[in-house]
């Protein structure tokens, strides 16, 4: 017995000895101490987009032709390392189609981002570009085309790579859009060439549903992640209980406002409001806690806007 509790004193003394030499190293590092370096492979690929799929508009009853709903475009997507396989850009229920919006970008506060893209755009044959927005980077990270001064970051040829290299800190936190900057950047971002950036904090809880609502024209249609009306932009589905977050951001040339029918949250400032206004690169994530079962609309409240498609459906079950 003595034995046997001296060997536990001294295990326990030793594991003292081991945890004040961790917790020395740790205050010595400790900003870097659980930063993770996070890499994802993008590349630009050629596909055939469906703004409508269903073909029609169910609240009006307006039906399109495949002729007006479908196109090919050039759209970013997410690959197994090297380029090896084509993934998936983004868990299901964060969206609930593939393409548009490009890989969702996660990381945390003093996380570092390798962000390979390679260019593989055979339809138009045009450079393309990454350009993160949130992120700190050097110039050479930028990936926007100056005339005369940005270097490869800015116009990757067809068929070549690029590496973009990213440090997510404090002032990153949030949602944020990244999107083509290259030369092509204005047809690109008209064809799909966008996606999410969502940086949480260093030690900051997850949601338990995390949603991507980005605005953007597609086509003749207004577009959530690049789809059009009811039964065509994304189902999110939430239950009573569960901690949400809509991720919801904008490109173009409009403004737009965000509402969800049955909810509120707290804007700038602490006021209740259930509309959210957000014009071209601007973002924002809403978060509540849910507890109001039943189906509702998403949309953006320009009526011009809804009526060309920026409207969907959340549904949030019982528990
Ligand atoms: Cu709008």
């Amino acid at each position: 017995m003595i034995s046997r509790r001296r060997g536990f004193a001294t295990g326990a003394s030793r594991l003292l000895v081991f945890v004040a030499a961790v917790a020395s190293a740790m205050l010595t590092i400790a900003p870097t101490a659980h930063a993770a370096v996070r890499q994802y492979w993008v590349a630009a690929v050629p596909t055939t987009w469906n703004a409508v799929p269903n073909g029609k508009d169910a609240t009006l009853g307006t039906l399109y032709p495949p002729s007006q709903t479908i196109f090919p475009t050039v759209v970013y997507q997410r690959y197994t390392r090297g380029w090896r396989t084509p993934m998936r850009n983004a868990p299901v229920g964060t969206v609930d189609h593939d393409g548009v919006p490009g890989p969702l970008i996660r990381a945390r506060v003093g996380d570092r981002v390798l962000v390979h893209f390679k260019n593989m755009d055979t339809l138009r044959n045009v450079p393309h570009s990454m350009h993160f927005h949130a992120f700190h980077y050097r110039p050479s990270s930028d990936g926007a085309y100056v005339p005369g001064f940005s270097g490869k970051d800015a116009a990757v040829p067809v068929g070549r790579s690029y590496t973009y290299r990213l440090r997510a800190a404090r002032d990153s936190v949030g949602v944020w859009p990244y999107h083509d900057h290259s030369p092509s950047m204005h047809e690109s971002i008209l064809g799909g060439m966008y996606g999410v950036i969502s940086i949480l904090g260093r030690h900051e809880r997850p949601p338990d549903r995390e949603f991507q609502v980005f605005f953007a024209p597609v086509g003749d249609f207004m577009g959530i992640d690049g789809r059009a009306f009811v039964g065509n932009t994304p189902v999110f589905h939430a239950r009573v209980g569960d901690r949400v977050q809509w991720d919801v951001l904008a490109l173009g040339s409009d403004h737009h406002t965000f509402h969800v029918h049955g909810h509120r949250w707290r804007g700038s400032g602490g006021r209740l409001q259930d509309v959210q206004e957000l014009g071209p690169a601007d973002a924002f994530r809403i978060r509540w806690r849910e507890d109001a079962p039943g189906t509702w609309l998403y949309h953006c409240h320009v009526e011009d806007h809804m009526e060309r498609g920026m409207i969907g459906i959340y549904q949030v079950a019982a528990r």
